[in-house]
């Protein structure tokens, strides 16, 4: 082995470490039960529900504790998503799937911190969750 190669070696290891630390970050912070929204009719009758509604997340800033999972249920028949800019809840932006009419879709926040959010097509709606 010449020095070149233990050099692109020791630096192929640290790149391997690196996807490593960041993999087990972004696992932490949230959690998807499911990729794809489901029917409104599954969501829990205990659920913590934000409501989306008139272009609008009808529960602008929403206080939970860490593990806690909120559904978001559409309203209306304007498709509306959940995705996070990058470095919020992962090193890159996260898309939640776009939700139809009486489609939910739910995530599980494993950290303390205040998460701001958007809806990818309209990006002048905006909320937050804190997780405490
Ligand atoms: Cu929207």
């Amino acid at each position: 082995m010449n020095s070149a190669t233990t050099l692109r070696s020791i630096l192929g290891a640290l790149a391997l470490s690196a996807i490593g630390a960041t993999g087990a970050w972004a696992q932490e912070k949230i959690t998807v039960p499911t990729e794809e929204g489901v029917a409104a009719t599954e969501v829990p009758a205990d659920a913590i529900v934000v409501n989306i509604a008139k272009m609008k997340y009808q529960t602008p800033e929403l206080t939970i504790k860490t593990g806690d999972t909120v559904y978001w249920i559409n309203n209306e028949v304007m498709p509306h998503n959940v995705a996070f800019k990058k470095g919020v809840v992962d090193e890159g932006e996260f898309r939640g799937d776009m939700l139809g009419k009486d489609e939910a879709y739910a995530i599980t926040f494993n950290e303390a911190g205040t998460f701001d959010y958007f809806c990818t097509p309209h990006p002048f709606m905006r909320a937050k969750v804190i997780v405490e």
